[in-house]
């Protein structure tokens, strides 16, 4: 009954990567394999985070010779100033990100290139914004809607609005603490402003402004950037899709999107699928468009459209390896400046639309939301034209893929959960059902495990790893970004992986017909995430630092992952963290870190970076918050 051999072992995966590399070395072409063995050892001023250079007096060290830089500053002030600029560039993005998609929310009209199409969650935030919405047309609503959003990055006063939604035991403790999120655009510049030369050197101070800057992003922009990107493009629904490099067809022209924002995505996928671009495909000789999504962009468009997926960060390299990419197009984030010399190594076009992200070497076509669906096109033609260019004697495309259930927000979560009880209490249903499997050990508990994959580690096996340990205790998991993609290339996306688990989880997920992974979209969509939480502290009567419920990033890398460990832990989770922090040169951040947030919101990290040690004190943990709460 045990499929496990339906399923792909980080082996596999690693022998399709071996082969890849055979062929960038055909091509001379270098990869991050490369680069990481010219890169290590790694500086260890940096990955301890006390070297500074906020002045042109330095920069500036720490080490046994001199252990002040030369305005005085210390190891921990050092580390604590670099680590809040980390989590400022971190909510910049994600928050940016969500201004961007407000935009185009403000550009939307009924016959534009952009429309509402989830009304009701439009109606839902006019309300929650004091929108007036009674015989009003539906883009006069969407237009002042987008107005009051554009205000919560800069209003001189106030607090951010989705701070309401957090139960109020959480409201409380920001407003005692004094780390309210304000605009997001104040949180970011106070942070920035705190660390230039000359400010604060006290680590606390620093770490409180990092929660409040978290804050910002989870509660403010990418929370925004969530509620809106539904209300333009819909609320995802459960899909059925696929996922690997086995996605790509060697008779179809292949078109990967990649990035974060769903404004260009949801475009170029629109235009993909035009019968006009299907035709014009067929008289280039291609039997059509295989149109496929890569980092969280596949996640948008997969929980959206059901596109499939070709993998997570660390793929986006291997994904023009194969040869058979016709063209690569990208907006903003997580997108290696490497590619346009990888692309130039084979026929692939390499296409980038955003000026948040120039890169050389690459086509640019900045994509404007007045003329999108006429540039999407654009894209979509020049990607067919160049299938004829693709060089035979280059191609690989390894067979391997995978089944996934995609697209479970909060909505769908609480529709699943209705199917067992009658809990539908409100517009918005209820969690009473997982609350009562929690409380009779059904489930011990759930996880949030999200994040990148990352090559300082064996990337991907600290995530499945993981995944499978705690799917065999009974602990159900919730996924976005990249680690969601890398249970999708595992196969454990798909129901079929109720035979990895525990008999509690197993009966869980055939009762409500869910896998026991609840795909929940993209690195932004952590927000969603924060909802859940707080729906079922709300339903369960508990604050959510007593929950057994924890946040789990075992190979995050970027600089929003620190802001997003931030907003988690301010919202009183445990973030579990598979890679240290860059404070490591200084105790106080590491204390500040791992305990001292615990007397400030009540929550903290837990660093291990060894997968078997992560996460058996997950296990750990979920238990003894279980034994705390008598259950
Ligand atoms: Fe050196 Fe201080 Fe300038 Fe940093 S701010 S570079 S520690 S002098
Ligand atoms: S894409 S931030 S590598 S999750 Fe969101 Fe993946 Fe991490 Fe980028």
């Amino acid at each position: 009954m045990t499929k496990l051999e339906n399923f792909t072992t980080i082996e596999e995966m690693e022998a399709v990567t071996a082969k890849l590399r055979e062929q960038a070395i055909f091509v001379h072409a270098e990869t991050y394999e490369d680069r990481v063995k010219k890169q290590t050892p790694h500086c260890k001023f940096g990955e301890d985070g006390i070297c500074c250079k906020n002045c042109s007096m330095g920069p500036c060290r720490i080490s046994a010779k001199a252990s002040k830089g030369i305005c005085g500053a210390d190891a921990h002030a050092i580390a604590a100033r670099n680590y809040l600029r980390t989590i400022a560039a971190g909510t910049a993005s994600h928050s940016d990100h969500a201004r961007e998609i407000l935009h185009v929310l403000h550009s939307t009209s009924r016959d534009g290139n952009y429309q509402v199409r989830d009304e009701q969650k439009l109606l839902r935030l006019a309300k929650e914004y004091g929108v007036a919405t009674d015989g009003r047309d539906i883009y006069d609503v969407a237009h002042e809607v987008a107005d009051v959003g554009l205000m919560e990055f800069g209003k001189p006063f106030g607090t951010q609005r989705f701070i309401k939604r957090a139960p109020a035991e959480r409201q409380k403790v920001w407003k005692e603490q004094d780390i309210e999120p304000r605009a997001i655009d104040r949180e970011i510049a106070t942070a920035m402003h705190m660390t230039h030369m000359g400010n604060t050197a006290m680590p606390e101070a620093l770490i409180r402004q990092g929660l409040r800057a978290g804050l910002s992003n989870g509660w403010g922009g990418s929370m925004l950037g969530t509620e809106i990107t539904d209300i333009l493009f819909g609320t995802p629904t459960v899909w059925t899709t696929e996922g690997n490099l086995g996605v790509l067809e060697k008779d179809y022209v292949n078109l990967v999107v990649h990035g974060h924002d769903p404004a260009f995505s949801e475009m170029v996928v629109t235009a993909a699928e035009l019968k006009e671009m299907t035709d014009y495909a067929k008289t280039k000789g291609a039997k059509g468009i295989n149109i496929v999504g890569l980092c969280c962009t596949a996640n948008e468009i997969a929980m959206r459209h059901g596109v499939r997926m070709a993998g997570n960060f660390l793929q986006q390299e291997n994904v023009v390896l194969t040869g058979v990419v016709e063209m690569m197009c990208v907006d903003v984030q997580c997108i290696f400046p490497a590619l346009p010399s990888l692309t130039d190594c084979f026929h692939t076009k390499f296409v980038t639309s955003s000026p948040i992200a120039r890169i050389p070497g690459s086509i640019y076509i900045e994509f404007k939301p007045e003329t999108a669906m006429a540039q999407a096109k654009e894209i979509v033609k020049m990607a067919v034209d160049n299938y004829q260019n693709r060089d035979q004697t280059k191609v690989y495309i390894p067979d391997t893929k995978q089944k996934a259930t995609v697209g479970y927000p909060c909505e769908q979560i609480v529709k699943h959960l209705d199917t067992i009880t009658n809990s539908h209490v409100d517009e918005l249903g209820s969690y009473r059902p997982a609350v009562d499997a929690i409380k009779a050990g059904v489930l011990r508990g759930a996880v949030g495990i999200v994040g990148c994959n990352n090559p300082r580690v064996r990337p991907d096996f600290s995530h499945l790893e993981i995944m499978k340990e705690l799917l065999k205790n009974d602990v159900l998991i919730v996924a976005t970004g990249c680690a969601a993609q890398l249970a999708t290339k595992a196969g454990l996306l798909q129901k079929e992986a109720k035979w990895v688990c525990g008999d509690g989880l197993r009966r869980v997920c055939d009762l409500l017909d869910i896998p026991p992974i609840l795909h929940m979209g993209a690195c932004v969509d952590i927000s969603r995430i924060l909802l859940l939480v707080s729906g079922i502290a709300n339903d369960w009567g508990v604050n959510t630092t007593q929950l057994p419920i924890v946040g789990c990033a075992p190979e995050w890398m970027s600089e929003k992952a620190v802001s997003i460990a931030n907003y988690v832990v301010a919202s009183g989770i445990d973030v579990y963290l598979g890679i240290e922090p860059q404070i490591k040169g200084s105790t106080e951040m590491m204390e500040w870190v791992t305990e001292g947030t615990r007397k400030i919101v009540g929550a903290g990290y837990i660093i291990n970076t060894d997968p078997d040690g992560l996460v058996k004190s997950i296990l750990e943990g979920i238990e003894k918050k279980r034994d705390a709460l008598g259950i």
